[in-house]
């Protein structure tokens, strides 16, 4: 990893680079052909999901955000009750829209704490870190540019300070079941007895309102799937021709999974010319991009005994559409 005349940052780059390109290598040759949704995120998928959560069916940032605002010095009780060091880490911290509303109020109450944020979009972290600093010149910065689990090997158990995991904004419906556990029993081993994990659930409700905000009139969750295949067209020097793909959408209510597709409008071929690859695509044919899945509270507290945490703090919305539940170690 010690490559002279790199930074980090670079380095990194060149991971993820390499993670797009072996992603499509083995994704766009299985049957159905899939790609990560964790690709969606460089500069424009970042600027996209920007926009769509101002939007007016996503209504997942605006529970979220009515949540933390309601209860953030709850919040602080359950983080520093002994008025403790923390180190909050951010993990998808994306522009921290949110997670403003508690530094704000955290920095106003003289809490003693760091933040660390951790995100996939160097982008999006770059824009976090430059607000933050403006904003609360003297908050303790850690900023890191990395994945998911990734970042969890770096969880430092150095300091005194207790850990608070902050995995917000239904990040953790990305997941399958079976990673969604290993995630956790993931985090259960770095960190120590104590320490706290906060997570955003989206919860099950009205299929219909879960289906408009993956499928939003104005067409924005449309252009935030499709910029997956711009993304590769600029990174692998493919060919994929926009207008020839639609987004798909669907929600089981029977199994909690909104899923996303993009689907070929005709027969074409597409070439992926970094890869020395032709792709087909038969009249109508899906990739399937992203899961986002929505809890039951009985998924949350069964998933919280499975790897071995105690849920704490269990928050929601006026309307009941999201939870914000706190796991302690
Ligand atoms: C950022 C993963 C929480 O699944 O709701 C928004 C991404 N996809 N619209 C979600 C997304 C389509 C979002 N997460």
């Amino acid at each position: 990893m010690a490559v002279h005349g790199n930074t980090l940052g670079e380095v990194i780059e060149n991971d993820l680079d390499a993670a797009l390109a072996s992603e499509v290598k083995t994704g766009l040759v299985q049957t159905p052909k899939r790609l990560s949704s964790r690709f969606f995120y460089d500069a424009e998928g970042s600027r996209i999901f920007q926009e769509i959560m101002h939007c007016p069916e996503y209504y997942l940032t605006r529970s979220e955000y009515e949540i933390l605002e309601t209860y953030k010095a709850d919040l602080l009780n359950l983080f520093a009750p002994d008025q403790r060091a923390f180190d909050l880490v951010e993990l998808g911290a994306g522009d921290g829209l949110k997670t403003k509303i508690l530094l704000g109020f955290f920095a106003g109450q003289q809490a003693d704490f760091a933040y660390a944020p951790v995100d996939i979009s160097a982008d999006a972290l770059d824009g976090l870190v430059v607000d933050v600093r403006k904003q609360w010149p003297d908050l303790q910065l850690k900023p890191q540019h990395d994945d998911y689990f990734n970042s969890l090997r770096q969880l430092s158990t150095e300091s005194d300070a207790r850990r608070v995991v902050l995995f917000l904004g239904s990040n953790i419906g990305n997941f399958a079941p079976d990673e969604a556990v290993d995630f956790y029993s993931q985090l259960h081993d770095r960190l120590l007895p104590g320490d706290i994990v906060l997570t955003g659930f989206d919860l099950q409700k009205n299929p219909a309102v879960i289906h408009a905000a993956y499928n939003d009139r104005g067409g924005l969750t449309r252009d935030f799937n499709l910029n997956l295949l711009r993304r590769i067209n600029h990174d692998l020097d493919a060919t994929f021709d926009l207008d020839a793909f639609d987004h798909y959408e669907t929600y089981n209510p029977e199994t909690g999974e909104a899923r996303s597709y993009l689907v070929s409008q005709k027969p074409q071929t597409v070439d992926i010319k970094t890869l020395d690859m032709t792709v087909p695509f038969e009249d109508g044919e899906i990739i399937h991009t992203e899961i986002s899945r929505k809890f039951t509270r009985v998924q949350i507290a069964q998933l919280a005994q499975r790897t071995g945490f105690s849920v704490t703090g269990w928050f929601t919305d006026s309307k009941g559409y999201f939870a914000d539940v706190v796991f302690v170690r």
